[in-house]
């Protein structure tokens, strides 16, 4: 077959916070095993990354510890990069966005669209911040939703009932910089007019499709926003940390970071062609047709890589004689879970990869992850499945037949592979085996099935197993040496395909078995032959893969719990504090949904002899006729507040489970109304 020349990304995380297991399954794994195997193909195939600097993520970030973007960048980058490193991914670049070389390079694709005419020009009003003299983007403004009453909505997005408004609807917005009230001031932005790309882009996504299989996660996603129909884009946002707007009428003004962000990935291929000293590298893998590029991202990141970046690519290339490649493939992954729940760094929910580094060797982590990849729907990381993989299949299955083949030839054959004198059956199976393995795997690695092909690499480490038992060497060795001989070789033949074929998932390992082989790898289409001649002269082995104890796993769940549970605590408050809340008994008389609030109910209370109204947040949670009659808790000396235009005199308490559904707390019926909760 003919050799590819592929271009390979994964996101550019961004270098605010250190990456967890999450981010690793989704978007880095699956690439890395790509990249490995590709290249034990004997492809020529570069796989770039590196670190997403700007965009209010960072900036919030910054603030929040009261130092510079600079720092936070910095710091990250490098934690990250390092992370990386530990874990065995194969970039060959991890650059950064901050580097010259983007800025340039995104202004130019950003001056290209300008100059085509192809940017429209937009004023919109957008909340300033006055005491801190800056417009305030959009996660730095918090206000109540206009349409459910989330208390926590975004200047024009919530993200409780996504929906979208305009920012002059959001009630009592509060700037979350200085806590004052922003005013609305007119703003200029240019607008990448998406709609336009729109049908084009369609039958991008079907061409590919038809002819390299996308994924349905994927492809559903771009349905959903083709039938809203695609909107102009703001390219340009008013903040002072980013790629600066090349036009003098663009003062204060940054590149959005979506924009940039993606611009990244060439970037970082000039960066791998000044760092190799081959200024035109970049060019053939991102302008000739003969090169594929198949992006890997999570899935929040789909309509990015699917239908933003491509129709930037396809603008440029509409104005330009050097053309860009557009993804040929986006396999995207669901999400991974941490132990049934989302991570949450603020919950201290899962665990970042340099702390998981320091406690355990990468490739069992690769191997767990690679094999429960989110391909299809989210899956979950658990302690325990950890352990099981590694003690049962890694160092049980994998180790073990590695362990007592090298024993074995050690012992009985002076550390050197054995002559493979006549074969049986037996022996000619296992063979065929070897044979037919590299291209079932690859075949399932060709189309981004990463789990199913790690599966099958184990499978074929379980018929060594089976091979070695149901050829009883320690019985042939006393009755027909020559027999024990032709096992022992086929087995330290297996052994060497087994390393070339699992190098991709645990490269660590692999690299040692191949030490103790004193051999090299062969290439993915040699990796199944017979590579080791009689005779040859064997390392003595180390062990692989050590077990992992119970309470080592034990350890690390109650960590989890604990830190679960000191989140859990908030801040301690005096005797005195807590009773200036004054909390009673109230049974509910009436209850009824507030018009365009999917999330409000209006209920009538009764407590003691004065009766009152009070909006309460619950209508996910109880349907109002369930409530009728129903004693509650509320606060009764809350100050009042208008909620949809409804007066509200208090609160009614509720506990909130891990899904965001509310559960009263209800009092016995004996207690009348109006009685003091202590
Ligand atoms: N930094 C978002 C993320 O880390 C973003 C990806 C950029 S890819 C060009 O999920
Ligand atoms: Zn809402």
């Amino acid at each position: 077959m003919n050799k590819e020349k592929i271009l390979v990304t994964s996101a550019l995380p961004y270098a605010n916070g250190p990456i967890h297991l999450g981010h690793l399954s989704g978007a880095y794994l699956p690439a890395d095993i790509y990249v490995r195997y590709k290249r034990l193909k004997g492809d020529d195939i570069i796989y770039v990354c590196g670190s997403d600097e700007h965009g209010v993520p960072i900036t919030l970030s910054a603030d929040k510890e009261n130092v510079k973007p600079k720092d936070i960048i910095d710091r990250y980058h490098n934690i990250n990069k390092e992370a990386f490193t530990q874990f065995g991914m194969s970039f060959d670049i991890y650059s950064r966005t901050s580097l010259p070389v983007h800025h340039e390079t995104a202004q130019e694709f950003f001056l290209n669209y300008y100059n085509q005419g192809l940017l429209v020009e937009k004023k919109t009003k957008q909340f300033y911040d006055e005491k801190a003299k800056m417009f305030l983007p959009d996660r730095y403004v918090e206000g109540t939703c206009p349409k459910c009453g989330f208390e926590e909505a975004r200047s024009d997005e919530c993200e409780n009932c996504s929906s979208y408004y305009d920012p002059s609807e959001l009630i009592n917005p509060k700037s979350k910089i200085t806590g004052e009230t922003p005013v609305l001031r007119e703003t200029k932005h240019w607008y990448f007019p998406h709609g336009k790309f729109q049908k084009r882009l369609e039958e991008y996504i079907d061409e590919m499709n038809k002819k390299f299989g996308w994924k349905d996660n994927v492809l559903q996603q771009c349905k959903s926003w083709f039938n809203d129909g695609l909107r102009d884009r703001a390219y340009t946002r008013d903040l002072d940390w980013g790629v600066k707007v090349p036009l003098d009428e663009a003062q204060g003004k940054v590149l959005y970071v979506w924009f940039e962000a993606v611009l990244g990935y060439i970037s970082a291929t000039k960066e791998l062609s000044e760092e190799r000293n081959d200024p035109d590298l970049w060019k053939r893998y991102w302008q000739d047709p003969a090169t594929k590029y198949v992006a890997f991202i999570g899935k929040d990141n789909i309509v990015f890589h699917t239908i933003i970046f491509p129709a930037m690519l396809m603008s440029w290339n509409d104005a330009n004689d050097a053309k860009y490649l557009l993804p040929q493939n986006v396999p995207a992954n669901e999400f991974l879970n941490f132990e049934g729940r989302k991570f949450s760094k603020s919950r201290s929910w899962g665990i970042d990869v340099i702390d998981f580094l320091k406690q355990f060797p990468a490739d069992p982590l690769r191997y767990t992850l690679a094999i429960n990849a989110p391909e299809n729907k989210d899956t979950d990381f658990y302690w325990k499945e950890f352990q099981g993989r590694n003690n049962g299949e890694l160092a049980d299955i994998l180790g073990n037949f590695v362990n007592r083949t090298f024993t074995f030839a050690h012992k009985h054959f002076d550390g050197k592979v054995p002559v493979r004198a006549e074969l049986e059956k037996i022996d000619e199976e296992m063979i065929e085996l070897l044979k037919e393995y590299p291209s079932k795997v690859g075949a399932l690695l060709e189309k981004y099935k990463i789990k199913d092909a790690v599966f099958e690499m184990m499978s074929l480490a379980r018929a060594a197993n089976k091979y070695f038992n149901d050829s009883e060497p320690w019985i042939t060795l006393k009755q027909d040496q020559e027999k024990c001989g032709t096992t022992i070789n086929v087995c330290l033949q297996t052994i060497h395909t087994l390393a070339e074929i699992f190098s991709p998932v645990i490269p660590f390992a692999s690299k040692k078995i191949l030490e103790f082989l004193n051999s090299d790898l062969q290439g993915w289409d040699n990796c199944g032959l017979l590579n080791l001649p009689d005779g040859h002269q064997l390392n003595k082995p180390e062990i692989l893969f050590s077990k992992i104890e119970d309470d080592i796993i034990e350890a690390q769940v109650n960590k989890l719990n604990a830190n679960d549970e000191e989140e859990t605590r908030t801040a301690e408050i005096t005797f005195d504090e807590f009773t200036k809340v004054d909390l009673r008994v109230a049974k509910v008389l009436a209850a009824e949904k507030i018009k365009k609030s999917d999330k409000l109910l209006k209920l009538q209370l009764e407590i003691g002899k004065e009766k009152r109204q009070v909006v309460a947040g619950i209508a996910k949670s109880y349907e109002p006729e369930l409530l009728i009659g129903k004693k509650v808790i509320m606060v009764f000396n809350l100050k009042p507040a208008k909620l949809f235009g409804n007066e509200s005199q208090g609160m009614i308490l509720a506990a909130e489970d891990d899904e965001g559904g509310l559960h009263l707390i209800s009092v016995d019926e004996k207690v009348n109304t109006g009685t003091k909760v202590k």
